[in-house]
């Protein structure tokens, strides 16, 4: 190719049309809690996917991309897969799991390196269904002193599945995360990249910013109140330096109200003012967020969760 071609080609076309690419989705499963989200977000090195010490932080599909020369990731990461409960919640946060199995080319199974639980065993039932790749991560290494107490951990859980590879990882002190992208690069199929390079997720800011209302939440609050919790946006009014927001929290029950508004109405003002830092942070500008709360009896059994959890990527 000469030149004069080369410089009337833009660089997405360019990449693939001259050298091979891969591409490929890769499903973050596993159940609650062991640090699916921390995991994409050190990968990504920028916070999207929201993450607190309580179970079941993320709700929705959340999609994170990463470019590395000519590999391109698209991550879901996915709400804890947990024991099938009545409520409607519940059983969405699982189909949506199953969901992002089911379309991914590859699967990265995360587990707390110190626990196997009834539920990695219900959750491996559903990879064992799928005949894809599956990389198993064993998390929170940073909790064990001694590395070599991994090795027998690793030997029996190797016997359950025939995993493509087994890393062990620490999310949150971001140690050997580099060696799973390594990994994971290597089981991306052939293809043509399907994001520019610098993008990170196809989320709107109107929903990030909703999640990170939803994670103070979440992380201040006691543990019955969060998951009654919606969060939506009504104002996001975007000036080139101040971006003013008005949100909604949305409870079940006036009881609930109360305990997130708090006495004297210190909690929503502590929840206000970490989202903030969190949003001035992501969005590089000032931001003025407006926050209140009301009732919306059952809103976790009406139709109205389907509409909430179903834009899977936003
Ligand atoms: N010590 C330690 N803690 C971690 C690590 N990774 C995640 N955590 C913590 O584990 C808790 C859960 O992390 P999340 O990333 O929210 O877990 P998750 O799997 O996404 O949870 P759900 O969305 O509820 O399914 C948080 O308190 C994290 O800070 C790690 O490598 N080491
Ligand atoms: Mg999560």
């Amino acid at each position: 190719m000469s030149d004069i071609e080369l410089n009337n080609n833009n660089g997405a076309d360019l990449i693939s049309d001259t050298i091979k690419t891969f591409t490929g989705s890769v499903a973050i499963v596993g159940r609650p809690n062991v640090g699916k989200s921390t995991l994409l977000n050190a990968i990504l090195g920028e916070k999207i996917s929201i993450t607190s010490k309580k179970p079941q932080t993320t709700r929705h599909r959340i999609l994170g991309i990463k470019t590395m020369g000519v590999y391109q990731a698209i991550y879901l990461d996915t709400p804890g897969f947990h024991k099938n409960t009545p409520r409607q919640l519940n059983r969405t946060l699982n189909r949506t799991v199953i969901g992002a199995l089911q379309e991914a080319d590859l699967i990265v199974f995360v587990i707390d390196c110190r626990h196997w639980t009834n539920e990695d065993d219900l959750m491996l039932i559903r990879l064992k269904q799928q005949e894809k790749p599956v990389i198993l991560v064993l998390n929170k290494i940073d909790t064990v002193n001694d590395r070599m107490k991994l090795l027998p951990i690793i030997d029996e859980i190797s016997k359950k599945m025939a995993f493509s590879a087994v890393v062990p990882l620490s999310a949150l002190k971001e140690k050997n995360v580099e060696a799973l992208e390594n990994v994971i690069n290597e089981h991306l199929p052939e293809g043509k990249h399907l994001f520019a390079a610098d993008d990170i997720t196809n989320c709107t800011d109107r929903f990030l910013t909703a999640e990170l209302i939803r994670e103070k939440l979440m992380r201040l609050l006691g543990d019955e109140v969060p998951y009654a919790i919606r969060v939506e946006i009504e104002k996001f009014d975007d000036s080139e330096t101040l971006l003013r927001i008005a949100a909604l929290i949305w409870v079940e029950k006036p009881g609930q109200k109360a305990i997130v508004i708090g006495h004297k109405g210190e909690m929503l003002k502590k929840v206000g003012q970490l989202a903030r830092e969190d949003m001035e942070a992501l969005f590089e500008k000032k931001v003025f967020l407006h926050l209140w709360v009301k009732i919306k009896e059952n809103w976790t059994d009406d139709d109205n969760l389907a509409q909430y959890l179903g834009h899977a990527d936003r």
